[in-house]
């Protein structure tokens, strides 16, 4: 009798030969290093809240993607992400979108902290949370209306003299202790900074005449060190379709 000639396969062979096959994948070698995605940071190098964000990157030594931004062109990819349209943000791989700048340093912080910037010595870290609120929400906006005074009816000098309070106050921790929150700098210096940083440079020579040794020193200090030069690096705008920069530069 003639051998039985099957047209297709049986069944039960299909599936063996998709076992083998998926035996043959899952034994493929793969490269030890196989390539992750990076956060993608949206920056603006001028941006206050933006430095901020990236002095935690680079205290923090996390690896990112950064894109510049002209914020009067953003890009597109920016807004699909974050729509509100303001930098610093941070697009992880995980997922979550980090539209505010103190979100950006605390994930960065809390993932690698090698500097202690959430340990203070002095405080807690709820105790910097107040101190950053108290420079977002009452100061900044004296900043604004003394650097713009065309833009607002009570900017200009008595604006300066409502942020000079919210200096003074800086002034009078600084005596006590060589950073905001205790022996070492932390989260409380960088986020501050960059504001006080702008606010000095509206009017530098009335700033250096200021009876605050102690915030002067501070300031100069980190506009003197490596990590505020390696967090302002100056970078082209990003433009769709590139690859952005590698941040923190080495
Ligand atoms: N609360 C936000 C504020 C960020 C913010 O206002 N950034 C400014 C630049 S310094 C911005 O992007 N403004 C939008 C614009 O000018 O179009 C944060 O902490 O990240």
């Amino acid at each position: 009798m003639a051998p039985i000639v099957w047209k297709n396969p049986p069944v039960r062979e299909c599936a063996a030969v998709a076992e083998n096959r998926r035996l043959r994948l899952l034994s493929f070698p793969r490269p030890s290093r196989m390539p992750t995605a990076l956060p993608v940071l949206y920056s603006f190098r001028r941006c206050p809240y933006a430095m901020r964000a990236r002095l935690a990157l680079v205290a923090g030594g996390q690896p990112c993607e950064l894109r510049e931004v002209t914020l009067k062109n953003k890009p597109a990819e920016m807004l699909a992400a974050s729509p509100k349209g303001t930098v610093p943000v941070l697009v992880t791989p995980e997922g979550p979108v980090l539209e505010q700048s103190l979100d950006v340093m605390l994930w960065a912080l809390r993932r690698d902290d090698p500097q202690r910037w959430l340990q203070p010595q002095a405080g807690t870290l709820d105790d910097m949370l107040a101190l950053v609120a108290a420079c977002d929400d009452d100061f900044k906006p004296q900043l604004d209306r003394y650097k713009y005074p065309q833009r607002h009816a009570d900017g200009g000098e008595p604006a300066r003299e409502r942020g000079a309070q919210f200096l003074r106050s800086l002034e009078a921790r600084l005596s006590a202790s060589q950073h905001l929150a205790g022996t070492h700098a932390t989260l409380a210096d960088a986020a501050l900074m960059p504001f006080v940083r702008q606010f000095a440079m509206v009017d530098a020579a009335w700033f250096d005449a200021q009876p605050w040794p102690y915030l002067q020193a501070w300031l100069s200090n980190w506009t003197a060190s490596d990590l505020f030069a390696r967090a302002m690096h100056k970078h082209a705008p990003w433009k769709s379709g590139e690859a952005g920069v590698a941040f923190p530069p080495a």
